[in-house]
């Protein structure tokens, strides 16, 4: 069976980076599939069944540590597994019907958050914020056109420079920006007096422990240390069923080429792209469906998926 070049380029640009972020992917799978539906042509309703399981399994494969990009794939893929189709007109429009709700689903949740996050904005704050996330920059934009005044400190986000792409959106929605090293985090935090720190997420633990980009963790102890709120923005789509029998999420080991070019001989390189950060130091994860502390997480896995522990936790991947 072949896959679409279209939906091949997806999957491709996911794994290269080309598409980032756990929403903008998650968006990204989800139209592929939408594609991969439209674009079959050959074989009965049976082919096509195996055909988008194929295409399912090609998209999941591409990164492995936003638990939003097997969560898109399953919504959509829900449909097809659990209903009988007359003929493949019928499947298709079904894969397609499902990916669009996706889609606009997590672009409202985006927005939505904006609008709850923006309410803890104050006039006079200094915000930290790490990689670049959409969620948050959801609530940053939110608050700036509603007239909130506040700076922003973005880390660079080393090794792939996320930060440099936050710090380019806040400015051009007229946002007072500075770019900072990730290791100038404790030293901007303390001379600049930062009050809040606002970081997204990857994947949300049923414990509540929020995995995101690597340096998160550190950001969160800096934090702590100075009593500051330390705030997680993202979509419920990115809390994942997979951890409430404590599956561990496994952290994307990036190529070492990321960190360092040509490696002087005898030195080894570690390129870890996410961390976790535990529950116990997070203050509150904004969600498109309200502000929850990260211990009501295995709540929100609960309304969304309505399954015990066990079926939740052995949803396909
Ligand atoms: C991106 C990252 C972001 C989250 C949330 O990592 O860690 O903080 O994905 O982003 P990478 P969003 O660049 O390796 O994909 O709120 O846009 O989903």
């Amino acid at each position: 069976m072949v896959v679409p070049e279209e939906v091949r380029r997806i999957a491709e640009d996911i794994q290269t980076m080309k598409i980032r972020g756990a929403g903008r992917i998650a968006r990204a799978a989800a139209r592929a599939l939408m594609i991969a539906a439209q674009e079959y042509k050959s074989g009965g309703l049976d082919e096509f069944l195996d055909y988008m399981e194929q295409v399912a399994r090609l998209l999941v494969s591409t990164r492995p540590t936003a638990v939003s990009l097997p969560n898109a794939v399953n919504y959509v893929m829900k449909v097809l597994r659990e209903n009988k189709f007359q003929d493949i007109e019928e499947a298709r429009k079904a894969v397609i019907e499902a990916a669009q709700g996706f889609i606009e689903y997590s672009e409202q949740a985006v927005k939505r958050i904006g609008e709850i996050g923006a309410r803890l904005i104050k006039t006079g704050d200094r915000i930290l914020t790490h990689c670049n996330s959409s969620a948050v920059e959801s609530i940053l934009v939110t608050a700036w056109r509603s007239g909130k005044r506040f700076h922003v400190y973005a880390t660079e986000t080393r090794p792939r420079f996320q930060g440099y792409i936050t710090a380019r959106n806040l400015a051009k929605a007229g946002i007072p920006v500075t770019l900072v090293p990730d290791s100038a985090v404790l030293q901007v935090i303390e001379a600049k007096r930062i009050t809040r720190v606002i970081v997204g997420a990857d994947t949300v633990t049923a414990n509540g422990a929020v995995i995101n980009k690597i340096g998160t963790s550190q950001i969160a102890l800096a934090a702590r240390l100075h009593r500051i709120p330390f705030i997680v923005a993202t979509e419920t789509y990115k809390f994942s069923p997979y951890t409430v029998v404590g599956q561990p999420v496994e952290i994307e080991e990036r190529p070492p080429e990321e960190v360092l070019e040509n490696p002087p001989p005898g030195i080894r390189i570690r390129n870890p792209a996410f961390d976790a950060t535990p529950p116990e130091y997070i203050d509150m994860i904004v969600t498109e469906r309200g502000i929850i502390p990260p211990k009501s997480a295995a709540l929100v896995l609960w309304e969304m998926f309505r399954r015990s522990p066990v079926e939740m936790s052995q949803l396909r991947v």
